[in-house]
């Protein structure tokens, strides 16, 4: 039996949360076409007969701008030095640079073998692939790299062959039937989070928090789920809320359908809106709402 910890690592946006929850086989993380959208370091696990991978997505790498942000690409720096194999995750959408190149040599040398995804396949011109990989291989870049798309399903076998073959002997780090380490009211939070990262301009969903402050199973099997959205500004409440409540209404809403589909049960959802100043710049703050290092 193989096993270990694979970081998931890349540029903000480059894919590594959908790849995450394709390889898995169930959704782990939210995805947005939204940077920052990953806050935390969160384990998806895969067990198969041979081997067990724990992936372990990141924020990923980030210009830090505020506490928030900093505490992010802190979370994917610890990460990427306490793993058995680091999963470089590469845009091939958007194009490979000479920065990326850089990163790779960066966590190449942390010794830890590495092996580099480069996703979006589906939305990239064919003919552009053979040139990204001899980009790579000019830039110095000794990594394997698989071209795949997340979307389509498209070199998932051969990605996951590759992961397994790197890594060490050992028994499974987590029973077979878990899919993620975290708890279910952290994912309920994170999924109203992706509904706002999907509705809302860039500037709103950044400086928001979602706190469950009620979960519970009522007698009739409806799950009772309440939250507490927190912004930063007035003005931002006013966006969040919209028009007689409708813009927070049907972002609740399609939440709400998420929730059911992973409570496997009926869900009756009220959301608050509360605004904190500044509480990206809060250590206490972000530790309060559950985000940053633990
Ligand atoms: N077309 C296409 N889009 C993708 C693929 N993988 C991710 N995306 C999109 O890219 C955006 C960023 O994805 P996400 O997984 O959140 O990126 P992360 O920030 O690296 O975790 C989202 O809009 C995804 O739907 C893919 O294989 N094909
Ligand atoms: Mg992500």
């Amino acid at each position: 039996m193989k096993s270990g910890t694979v970081a998931v690592i890349g540029r903000a946006n480059a894919g590594k949360s959908t790849l995450v929850n394709v390889l898995v086989g169930e959704k782990v993380a939210i995805v947005s076409p939204k940077p920052q959208t990953t806050r935390d370091r969160i384990l998806g696990v895969l067990t198969r007969e041979d081997y067990q991978i724990v992936f372990a997505d990141t924020p990923g790498i980030y210009k830090s701008r505020n506490l928030l942000t900093q505490d992010m690409m802190k979370t994917t720096e610890t990460t990427s030095r306490d793993v058995d194999a680091i999963l470089y995750v590469l845009d091939g959408h958007a194009g490979v640079k000479e920065e990326d190149a850089q990163l790779i040599a960066k966590y190449a040398a942390l010794g830890v073998p590495l092996i580099v995804a480069l996703t979006k396949t589906d939305i990239m011109p064919a003919e552009n692939l053979p040139a990204e990989v001899k980009f790579l291989a000019e830039a110095g870049v000794e990594a394997d790299i698989y071209p795949v798309s997340a979307r389509r399903g498209r070199g998932l076998k051969k990605l996951e062959a590759g992961i397994a073959a790197m890594l060490p002997e050992g028994d499974k780090l987590f029973p077979e039937d878990i899919v993620s380490d975290r708890s279910e009211r952290f994912m309920l939070a994170e999924l109203m989070r992706e509904k706002i990262l999907l509705k809302y301009d860039e500037e709103i969903p950044h400086g928001v928090a979602v706190v469950v402050h009620t979960f519970r199973r009522r007698e009739d099997g409806v799950y009772e789920v309440g939250l507490d959205i927190v912004c930063e500004k007035q003005a931002h409440k006013a966006i969040l809320i919209g028009r007689q409540g409708r813009a927070l209404k049907e972002a609740a809403s399609f939440a709400r359908k998420d929730m059911e589909k992973f409570l496997e049960g009926k869900v009756f959802l009220t959301t608050y809106v509360k605004v904190r100043e500044d509480w990206r710049d809060s250590p206490r703050l972000i530790k309060e709402f559950g985000y940053g290092e633990e």
